[in-house]
Protein backbone atom coordinates (compact mmCIF):
# COMPACT_ATOMS: atom_id res chain seq x y z
CA UNK A 1 0.00 0.00 0.00
CA UNK A 2 2.68 2.48 0.54
CA UNK A 3 3.73 3.63 -2.67
CA UNK A 4 4.69 7.01 -1.02
CA UNK A 5 8.24 7.07 -1.69
CA UNK A 6 9.59 10.76 -0.02
CA UNK A 7 8.29 13.39 2.20
CA UNK A 8 8.65 17.08 1.43
CA UNK A 9 10.04 17.31 4.80
CA UNK A 10 12.35 19.30 6.46
CA UNK A 11 14.77 16.61 7.38
CA UNK A 12 15.68 16.29 3.88
CA UNK A 13 18.60 19.04 4.55
CA UNK A 14 20.75 17.91 2.17
CA UNK A 15 19.03 19.12 -0.68
CA UNK A 16 19.86 22.67 0.59
CA UNK A 17 23.00 22.32 0.37
CA UNK A 18 24.11 22.67 -3.24
CA UNK A 19 25.70 25.64 -5.55
CA UNK A 20 23.48 28.08 -7.23
CA UNK A 21 23.13 27.63 -10.44
CA UNK A 22 22.26 30.78 -13.29
CA UNK A 23 18.20 31.53 -13.30
CA UNK A 24 16.33 31.72 -16.54
CA UNK A 25 12.46 32.79 -16.15
CA UNK A 26 10.22 33.36 -18.75
CA UNK A 27 8.20 35.80 -17.20
CA UNK A 28 9.66 38.59 -20.22
CA UNK A 29 6.01 40.44 -21.26
CA UNK A 30 3.81 38.43 -19.01
CA UNK A 31 0.50 40.31 -19.38
CA UNK A 32 -2.37 39.54 -17.22
CA UNK A 33 -5.03 38.64 -19.14
CA UNK A 34 -8.39 40.34 -18.76
CA UNK A 35 -11.33 37.68 -19.20
CA UNK A 36 -15.38 38.58 -17.83
CA UNK A 37 -13.87 42.03 -16.33
CA UNK A 38 -11.50 40.36 -14.06
CA UNK A 39 -7.30 40.39 -15.25
CA UNK A 40 -6.03 37.02 -14.17
CA UNK A 41 -1.94 37.01 -13.50
CA UNK A 42 0.03 33.79 -12.50
CA UNK A 43 3.40 33.27 -11.02
CA UNK A 44 4.52 29.56 -10.65
CA UNK A 45 7.31 27.60 -9.21
CA UNK A 46 8.24 24.58 -8.68
CA UNK A 47 12.10 24.31 -7.80
CA UNK A 48 14.60 21.71 -9.19
CA UNK A 49 16.61 20.36 -5.86
CA UNK A 50 20.05 19.44 -7.19
CA UNK A 51 21.69 15.97 -6.28
CA UNK A 52 21.23 13.39 -9.80
CA UNK A 53 18.44 11.82 -10.68
CA UNK A 54 15.63 11.61 -7.61
CA UNK A 55 11.98 12.31 -6.93
CA UNK A 56 12.70 15.56 -6.62
CA UNK A 57 15.63 16.96 -8.88
CA UNK A 58 12.59 17.75 -12.15
CA UNK A 59 9.57 18.86 -10.63
CA UNK A 60 9.23 21.88 -12.88
CA UNK A 61 7.95 19.15 -15.10
CA UNK A 62 4.83 19.01 -12.07
CA UNK A 63 4.71 23.15 -12.94
CA UNK A 64 4.21 22.67 -16.77
CA UNK A 65 1.76 20.09 -16.29
CA UNK A 66 -0.48 22.10 -14.12
CA UNK A 67 0.20 25.73 -16.28
CA UNK A 68 -0.87 22.93 -19.52
CA UNK A 69 -3.98 22.40 -17.26
CA UNK A 70 -4.41 25.72 -16.74
CA UNK A 71 -4.09 27.06 -20.22
CA UNK A 72 -6.70 25.21 -21.72
CA UNK A 73 -9.18 27.06 -19.79
CA UNK A 74 -9.61 30.67 -22.00
CA UNK A 75 -8.71 33.18 -19.01
CA UNK A 76 -4.98 31.58 -18.74
CA UNK A 77 -2.53 31.82 -21.67
CA UNK A 78 1.12 30.35 -21.47
CA UNK A 79 4.01 31.55 -23.00
CA UNK A 80 5.57 35.02 -23.85
CA UNK A 81 2.64 37.61 -23.90
CA UNK A 82 0.44 35.40 -21.83
CA UNK A 83 -0.55 35.71 -17.90
CA UNK A 84 1.21 32.52 -16.70
CA UNK A 85 4.63 33.32 -15.34
CA UNK A 86 6.00 29.63 -15.31
CA UNK A 87 10.09 30.34 -13.55
CA UNK A 88 12.66 27.46 -14.06
CA UNK A 89 13.35 24.82 -11.83
CA UNK A 90 16.67 26.58 -10.76
CA UNK A 91 14.75 29.75 -9.74
CA UNK A 92 15.57 31.25 -6.68
CA UNK A 93 13.32 32.53 -3.48
CA UNK A 94 14.38 36.33 -4.97
CA UNK A 95 12.84 35.27 -8.34
CA UNK A 96 10.00 34.30 -7.38
CA UNK A 97 9.13 36.95 -5.20
CA UNK A 98 10.30 39.33 -7.56
CA UNK A 99 8.13 37.66 -10.40
CA UNK A 100 5.86 38.83 -8.64
CA UNK A 101 6.45 42.88 -8.74
CA UNK A 102 5.08 44.27 -11.86
CA UNK A 103 1.69 43.08 -10.49
CA UNK A 104 1.78 44.47 -6.93
CA UNK A 105 1.20 48.23 -6.52
CA UNK A 106 2.92 50.23 -7.89
CA UNK A 107 4.16 47.30 -10.86
CA UNK A 108 4.14 48.06 -14.39
CA UNK A 109 1.15 45.40 -14.84
CA UNK A 110 -0.16 46.62 -11.49
CA UNK A 111 -3.55 44.08 -10.64
CA UNK A 112 -6.62 46.07 -9.45
CA UNK A 113 -9.41 45.48 -7.17
CA UNK A 114 -11.63 42.26 -8.64
CA UNK A 115 -8.21 41.02 -10.00
CA UNK A 116 -7.00 37.76 -9.29
CA UNK A 117 -3.57 36.86 -8.66
CA UNK A 118 -2.06 33.56 -8.51
CA UNK A 119 0.79 32.01 -7.11
CA UNK A 120 2.15 28.38 -6.84
CA UNK A 121 4.47 26.57 -5.03
CA UNK A 122 5.62 22.98 -5.28
CA UNK A 123 8.48 22.49 -3.65
CA UNK A 124 10.44 21.40 -0.07
CA UNK A 125 8.68 22.60 3.12
CA UNK A 126 10.31 23.46 6.28
CA UNK A 127 9.36 23.80 9.52
CA UNK A 128 11.04 23.62 13.23
CA UNK A 129 14.72 23.37 13.59
CA UNK A 130 15.27 23.30 9.51
CA UNK A 131 13.17 26.63 9.18
CA UNK A 132 14.96 29.79 8.38
CA UNK A 133 12.30 31.57 10.48
CA UNK A 134 12.05 32.93 13.78
CA UNK A 135 10.28 31.01 16.74
CA UNK A 136 7.34 33.47 17.70
CA UNK A 137 3.65 32.11 16.49
CA UNK A 138 1.15 31.41 19.11
CA UNK A 139 -2.31 30.21 19.15
CA UNK A 140 -4.15 29.17 16.93
CA UNK A 141 -0.88 28.18 15.32
CA UNK A 142 0.19 24.71 15.99
CA UNK A 143 3.79 25.40 16.62
CA UNK A 144 5.35 28.52 17.60
CA UNK A 145 8.08 27.90 14.34
CA UNK A 146 7.78 29.61 11.19
CA UNK A 147 7.04 27.55 7.97
CA UNK A 148 9.12 27.99 5.20
CA UNK A 149 9.12 27.36 1.03
CA UNK A 150 12.78 26.23 0.29
CA UNK A 151 14.29 26.49 -3.04
CA UNK A 152 17.03 24.70 -4.66
CA UNK A 153 19.88 26.95 -4.64
CA UNK A 154 19.37 26.96 -1.62
CA UNK A 155 17.12 30.26 -0.16
CA UNK A 156 13.93 30.12 1.07
CA UNK A 157 10.54 32.11 1.91
CA UNK A 158 9.40 32.44 5.37
CA UNK A 159 5.38 32.62 5.87
CA UNK A 160 6.02 36.30 7.24
CA UNK A 161 7.58 36.95 4.32
CA UNK A 162 5.21 35.83 1.63
CA UNK A 163 2.69 37.11 3.77
CA UNK A 164 4.43 40.67 2.85
CA UNK A 165 4.81 39.72 -0.71
CA UNK A 166 0.73 39.15 -0.75
CA UNK A 167 0.01 42.54 1.43
CA UNK A 168 1.80 44.10 -1.40
CA UNK A 169 -0.84 44.19 -3.80
CA UNK A 170 -3.18 46.56 -4.49
CA UNK A 171 -6.36 46.75 -2.30
CA UNK A 172 -8.97 44.27 -3.18
CA UNK A 173 -7.05 42.08 -5.60
CA UNK A 174 -7.85 38.41 -4.62
CA UNK A 175 -4.89 36.21 -4.03
CA UNK A 176 -5.30 32.64 -4.70
CA UNK A 177 -1.98 30.59 -3.53
CA UNK A 178 -1.71 27.01 -3.79
CA UNK A 179 1.58 25.73 -1.74
CA UNK A 180 2.54 21.94 -2.04
CA UNK A 181 4.90 21.31 0.47
CA UNK A 182 5.19 19.97 3.93
CA UNK A 183 3.95 22.26 6.82
CA UNK A 184 2.36 24.49 4.15
CA UNK A 185 -0.71 24.74 6.29
CA UNK A 186 1.75 26.85 8.48
CA UNK A 187 1.61 29.50 6.22
CA UNK A 188 -1.70 30.36 8.06
CA UNK A 189 -2.59 31.44 11.57
CA UNK A 190 0.68 32.34 12.23
CA UNK A 191 -0.45 34.90 14.79
CA UNK A 192 3.03 35.88 15.66
CA UNK A 193 3.74 37.65 18.94
CA UNK A 194 5.98 40.34 17.40
CA UNK A 195 2.83 41.62 15.25
CA UNK A 196 3.41 39.65 11.95
CA UNK A 197 1.62 37.05 11.19
CA UNK A 198 0.81 34.82 8.27
CA UNK A 199 -1.56 34.58 5.35
CA UNK A 200 -4.47 34.84 7.20
CA UNK A 201 -3.89 38.65 7.52
CA UNK A 202 -3.93 39.59 4.18
CA UNK A 203 -7.44 40.61 3.13
CA UNK A 204 -9.04 38.32 0.32
CA UNK A 205 -6.95 35.76 0.31
CA UNK A 206 -6.87 31.87 -0.23
CA UNK A 207 -5.05 29.49 0.34
CA UNK A 208 -4.39 25.66 -0.74
CA UNK A 209 -2.40 23.35 1.27
CA UNK A 210 -0.95 19.65 0.85
CA UNK A 211 -1.21 19.34 4.63
CA UNK A 212 -1.72 20.60 8.13
CA UNK A 213 1.35 22.86 9.81
CA UNK A 214 2.41 19.43 11.29
CA UNK A 215 2.22 17.56 9.01
CA UNK A 216 4.79 16.27 5.93
CA UNK A 217 3.34 15.99 2.36
CA UNK A 218 4.39 12.78 0.94
CA UNK A 219 4.59 11.53 -3.24
CA UNK A 220 1.68 9.83 -4.46
CA UNK A 221 3.64 7.14 -6.49
CA UNK A 222 1.41 7.65 -9.19
CA UNK A 223 2.46 8.05 -13.12
CA UNK A 224 3.51 9.59 -14.95
CA UNK A 225 5.11 11.78 -12.67
CA UNK A 226 5.14 9.68 -9.32
CA UNK A 227 6.75 12.63 -7.49
CA UNK A 228 3.45 14.38 -7.53
CA UNK A 229 1.56 14.36 -4.00
CA UNK A 230 -1.98 13.41 -4.63
CA UNK A 231 -3.76 16.31 -4.27
CA UNK A 232 -1.73 18.00 -7.11
CA UNK A 233 -2.32 14.98 -9.24
CA UNK A 234 -5.91 15.48 -8.97
CA UNK A 235 -5.77 19.03 -8.86
CA UNK A 236 -4.05 18.81 -12.62
CA UNK A 237 -6.44 16.41 -13.61
CA UNK A 238 -9.53 18.60 -12.70
CA UNK A 239 -7.90 21.27 -14.83
CA UNK A 240 -8.04 19.07 -17.93
CA UNK A 241 -10.88 17.50 -17.00
CA UNK A 242 -13.44 19.60 -15.08
CA UNK A 243 -16.55 20.79 -17.56
CA UNK A 244 -15.00 23.66 -19.76
CA UNK A 245 -18.49 25.11 -20.81
CA UNK A 246 -18.89 27.36 -17.54
CA UNK A 247 -17.16 28.64 -15.26
CA UNK A 248 -14.64 26.63 -12.47
CA UNK A 249 -15.05 28.34 -9.01
CA UNK A 250 -11.87 28.10 -6.73
CA UNK A 251 -14.53 26.40 -3.96
CA UNK A 252 -15.28 23.77 -6.80
CA UNK A 253 -11.63 23.11 -8.36
CA UNK A 254 -10.36 22.15 -4.38
CA UNK A 255 -14.02 20.29 -3.79
CA UNK A 256 -12.84 18.26 -6.77
CA UNK A 257 -9.43 17.29 -6.19
CA UNK A 258 -8.93 17.41 -2.44
CA UNK A 259 -8.29 14.31 -0.94
CA UNK A 260 -8.46 15.62 2.86
CA UNK A 261 -11.92 13.32 3.98
CA UNK A 262 -11.54 11.43 0.96
CA UNK A 263 -15.02 9.53 1.76
CA UNK A 264 -16.86 12.92 2.27
CA UNK A 265 -15.27 14.16 -1.09
CA UNK A 266 -15.76 10.36 -3.14
CA UNK A 267 -19.26 11.21 -1.64
CA UNK A 268 -20.18 14.87 -2.43
CA UNK A 269 -19.46 14.90 -5.72
CA UNK A 270 -20.32 13.08 -9.41
CA UNK A 271 -17.54 10.42 -10.08
CA UNK A 272 -19.48 9.65 -13.19
CA UNK A 273 -17.99 13.18 -14.68
CA UNK A 274 -14.92 11.98 -14.32
CA UNK A 275 -12.77 10.96 -17.08
CA UNK A 276 -13.74 7.43 -18.24
CA UNK A 277 -11.03 4.87 -17.37
CA UNK A 278 -8.32 7.09 -15.66
CA UNK A 279 -7.00 5.26 -12.86
CA UNK A 280 -6.00 8.29 -10.80
CA UNK A 281 -9.72 9.21 -9.97
CA UNK A 282 -9.78 5.97 -8.12
CA UNK A 283 -7.13 5.81 -6.28
CA UNK A 284 -7.34 5.10 -2.61
CA UNK A 285 -6.66 7.59 -0.08
CA UNK A 286 -4.36 6.56 2.64
CA UNK A 287 -5.41 9.46 4.88
CA UNK A 288 -1.73 10.17 5.63
CA UNK A 289 -2.08 14.25 4.53
CA UNK A 290 -4.40 16.57 4.71
CA UNK A 291 -5.42 19.02 2.04
CA UNK A 292 -7.47 21.81 3.24
CA UNK A 293 -8.50 25.09 1.52
CA UNK A 294 -7.85 27.96 3.92
CA UNK A 295 -9.70 31.66 2.61
CA UNK A 296 -10.71 34.98 4.94
CA UNK A 297 -13.73 36.38 2.53
CA UNK A 298 -16.92 35.08 1.15
CA UNK A 299 -15.67 32.57 -2.11
CA UNK A 300 -18.76 33.78 -3.64
CA UNK A 301 -16.93 37.04 -4.43
CA UNK A 302 -14.79 35.41 -6.52
CA UNK A 303 -14.09 35.62 -10.15
CA UNK A 304 -13.26 31.78 -10.17
CA UNK A 305 -10.19 29.73 -11.93
CA UNK A 306 -11.51 28.81 -14.88
CA UNK A 307 -13.72 30.63 -17.48
CA UNK A 308 -15.97 29.43 -20.01
CA UNK A 309 -14.47 29.38 -23.41
CA UNK A 310 -15.32 31.59 -25.18
CA UNK A 311 -18.85 31.39 -26.67
CA UNK A 312 -19.79 28.15 -25.22
CA UNK A 313 -22.33 30.25 -22.85
CA UNK A 314 -23.79 30.83 -25.99
CA UNK A 315 -23.96 28.05 -27.16
CA UNK A 316 -25.10 25.87 -23.98
CA UNK A 317 -28.06 28.17 -24.50
CA UNK A 318 -28.50 28.01 -28.04
CA UNK A 319 -28.57 23.85 -27.33
CA UNK A 320 -31.23 24.36 -24.45
CA UNK A 321 -33.45 26.50 -26.85
CA UNK A 322 -32.79 23.80 -29.68
CA UNK A 323 -33.93 21.28 -26.81
CA UNK A 324 -37.11 23.87 -25.68
CA UNK A 325 -37.97 23.68 -29.56
CA UNK A 326 -38.16 20.07 -30.52
CA UNK A 327 -39.99 19.23 -27.10
CA UNK A 328 -42.72 22.21 -28.59
CA UNK A 329 -42.88 20.59 -32.13
CA UNK A 330 -43.44 16.96 -30.51
CA UNK A 331 -46.02 18.76 -28.37
CA UNK A 332 -47.33 20.53 -31.44
CA UNK A 333 -47.44 16.68 -33.40
CA1 LIG B 1 4.23 27.31 12.85
CA1 LIG C 1 4.76 33.17 10.71
CA1 LIG D 1 3.27 29.81 10.24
Amino acid sequence: MDNRISAWSAGLAGICAAATMAVMSNDAGAVPLRFGGHAYQAVMVAPNYPGGPAFDDHLDLSRAAFAAGLSTWANWRRGPGGNIDELAGNATAADFLNAMTPYQAGGAQALQAGDLFFGFYFGHGATGPFSPGNVGEQAPALSVWDESMIFGNPSSITDDQFTAAMGAFNPGVFKFIIDISCFSGGFWNGNDVNGAGDLEQVPRTILIVSSSELQSTYTSGIGPRPWEPLLLVRMINTLFFAPHNRNLSIAEFYARSAVAGAAINANRFDESTLPPGDALWSEIVSGDFDSSMLANFSLDELPGIGAPEPGSEALVALGLGMLALGRLQRRKS
